[in-house]
């Protein structure tokens, strides 16, 4: 058992999680790079990257870049459709796996989950061992490859299972977590999106030590409420417990057409209405949305449903740019629309707590 007050937590991700999958099913895949996301129609579909391999990445390829661009730093790379009906089954097999390894388990999200091993372990270096262990099972009985962090907190695990991959184990013991920290980019901070970090880089904040060096008055002034917890991040603390959440926490809206639109122009007005009024609801109940999920019906009840993940935002303006990009993905020239919906899923409240996200899909 860890010392009283002490907590040994993990953070398990998949690498690469989609082309992994789809990887692991085609042999032929095997080395070569794998893009998975939109049609890229020989450089001019429209869409994002839903992820690509690792070889895709030596390329400059990365999630929720447009596939147009992906073609162009890889025409050669295989392209492949985003399939839930894979993916979803082998998400539930490697959750099912976590789970023999602590009783405290919390799903994050498709791939990635928290396990508080406590009571499992005395002290980080068998909770060293305990990650090797269940890394080389989820390998084995999945064929998927996984990074794991260890931490004394979920924050800390969270930044250190990203720190090596893929396949990477990273033990953060808490004597470690400022060393660990302060050479870290300050985007590596829960919440801190591009617009934020940008703001902090011109203000000479780079690393997450020099976040912890700035004066915090001066953060809060800058940033509201957001700045003093940010600065308070940089300490490493944190003592949100590892829980199951079980209750599905989505927010969203659908609007039906009174004649179907045939012109995108009209869908994609919708799609910033509907954009705003969930974007509301989600400031008003306080929580930050990480998944957004939109459905297009056309003219005779086809329905499709696509999915992005964003940098936790609550902001109707990247609600609104993601859902966009998401409809205009699922639009074909010319294909009336009969219904459209915006929907935010994998939601935390601002305290951080998650919940579960519905990944389902329809096609
Ligand atoms: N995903 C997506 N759109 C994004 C980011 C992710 O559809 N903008 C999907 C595809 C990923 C999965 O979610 O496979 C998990 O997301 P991760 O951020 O964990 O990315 P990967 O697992 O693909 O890669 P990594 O090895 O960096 O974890
Ligand atoms: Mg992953």
């Amino acid at each position: 058992m860890a010392k009283p007050q002490e907590r040994i937590v993990f953070h398990v991700d998949l690498d690469c999680f989609y082309a992994a999958v789809e990887t692991r099913d085609d042999p032929k895949l095997a080395g070569k790079p794998v893009v998975v996301g939109a049609d890229p129609k020989g450089g001019t579909g429209r869409g994002v990257v839903a992820t690509c391999n690792y070889e895709a990445r030596k390329f400059g390829i990365r999630s929720a870049m447009p596939i147009s661009k992906a073609y162009k730093l890889c025409p050669s790379a295989a392209f492949l459709p985003v399939d839930f009906e894979k993916y979803v089954p082998a998400s539930r097999q490697v959750m099912e796996i976590l789970q023999r390894y602590s009783a405290v388990f919390e799903p994050a999200g498709i791939d990635e989950a928290y396990l508080d091993v406590s009571k499992k372990c005395k002290d980080f270096k068998e909770a060293q061992m305990l990650a090797r262990e269940l890394q080389q099972a989820v390998l084995k009985e999945t064929g998927l490859s996984c990074s794991v962090g260890v931490g004394p907190n979920k924050l800390i695990a969270k930044i250190a299972s990203s720190f090596r991959k893929p396949f990477g184990i990273t033990v953060v013991p808490p004597q470690l977590v400022l060393p660990f920290l302060d050479p870290l980019p300050v985007g590596e901070l829960w919440g801190v999106g591009k617009k934020t970090a940008a703001w902090l880089n011109s203000h000479l904040i780079n690393s997450i030590k020099d976040l912890r060096m700035a004066d915090p008055v001066a953060l809060v002034e800058a940033l509201g409420e957001f700045g003093g917890r940010l600065h308070r991040m940089t300490y490493g603390e944190d003592d949100r417990p590892v829980g199951v959440e079980t209750e599905l926490k989505s927010i969203g809206r659908e609007h039906t057409f009174q004649s179907d639109a045939a012109d995108p122009a009209i869908v994609l007005r919708e799609v910033d209405r509907l954009s705003e009024d969930v974007g509301r609801e989600v400031r008003e109940e306080g929580w930050q949305f990480r998944t957004v999920v939109v459905k297009v019906r056309f003219a005779g009840f086809e329905t499709h449903t696509a999915q992005g993940r964003v940098a936790p935002s609550d902001s109707g303006a990247v609600l609104r740019d993601a859902a966009r990009n998401l409809v205009l993905s699922l639009c074909r020239e010319g294909r009336p629309v009969r219904l459209v919906g915006v929907k935010v899923t994998d939601l935390e409240s601002t305290e951080g707590q998650t919940h579960l996200a519905q990944f389902t899909a329809e096609r």
